[in-house]
């Protein structure tokens, strides 16, 4: 039997990432642009995110967005507001969402696991039930999660942010389900220790304990994951990658790493 390959073409085809003013969203902007794809950028930072958007301006049409994936109605006024060309979105990278904090349940703040749940898993299901509409009806569309390796396993004082990674997973398994058929394809990758501003997110500044994360050992950069994107979305419309779990090399799982090389 002979399958018709049908590779993703970016001709005016537009990628709306969240969370794009750093890390794996700012690497995935630059990727995505490299690739062809006109940009919607979205993020709280507005210097972080002019920037990253004139940097790539002389290479694709880019529009910012600036609001909070936390907050409901910023969400859905933002994405409403989208004129052509930026209105149809083909590819959304759900990537916005942060740790708050590495401490025992019963020593955990709630503030840090509002905030998690507020940006890591609601933030998501706002920013992709305001996309979903346009997407259903041209009956395509492409919908990454950004997960992780705490949404696949737990490990010691992770709960809360584990517990929001794996509602990631469960949401990307169940949309999956709910659109069958309708052409959309949804699919996340879920990365293990990339070198970002995460650590020091998690750790509220403090620089020294972020770094320490790190060291040792080659971890990922935030550019892997976004060449990751750039694969997953590249591939023919018959090819779905629903769930991709990359770590450095040096890690086998959220609790054994091999330090030292
Ligand atoms: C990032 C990976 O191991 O710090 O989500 O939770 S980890």
């Amino acid at each position: 039997m002979r399958i018709e390959k049908q590779y993703m073409s970016t001709e005016n085809k537009t990628a709306l990432i969240t969370g794009a003013s750093s890390g794996i969203g700012k690497a995935t902007a630059v990727h995505l642009a490299e690739m062809g794809y006109q940009l919607v950028l979205c993020g709280r930072n507005t210097l972080n995110l002019n920037e990253v958007a004139l940097s790539l301006s002389k290479k694709t049409k880019v529009y910012t967005l600036l609001f909070d994936v936390a907050d409901k109605a910023a969400v859905s006024d933002a994405i409403a507001s989208l004129k052509a060309p930026f209105n149809e979105i083909d590819v959304l990278v759900n990537n916005a969402g942060n740790a708050h904090g590495l401490d025992l349940f019963q020593d955990a703040s709630l503030e840090d696991w509002d905030a998690m749940i507020d940006i890591n898993v609601k933030g998501l299901l706002y920013v992709t039930k305001a996309v979903l509409p346009g997407m259903l009806s041209r009956n395509k569309g492409h919908i990454i999660h950004i997960g992780s390796t705490a949404g696949k396993e737990v490990y010691p004082k992770g709960n809360v942010y584990c517990a929001s990674k794996h509602a990631v997973d469960a949401i990307n398994s169940a949309m999956r389900i709910d659109l069958n058929g309708t052409g959309i394809k949804v699919g996340a990758i879920h990365p293990g220790l990339v070198e970002t501003s995460f650590s020091e997110v998690r750790f509220k500044g403090d620089q020294d304990r972020a770094a320490q994360v790190y060291k040792g050992f080659t971890p990922l950069q935030a550019s892997d994951i976004a060449d990751m994107i750039g694969f997953v979305i590249s591939r023919p419309y018959h090819v779905n990658i629903a769930d991709l779990i990359v770590m450095p090399t040096a890690q086998a799982n959220s609790t054994t790493l091999f330090k030292g090389s």
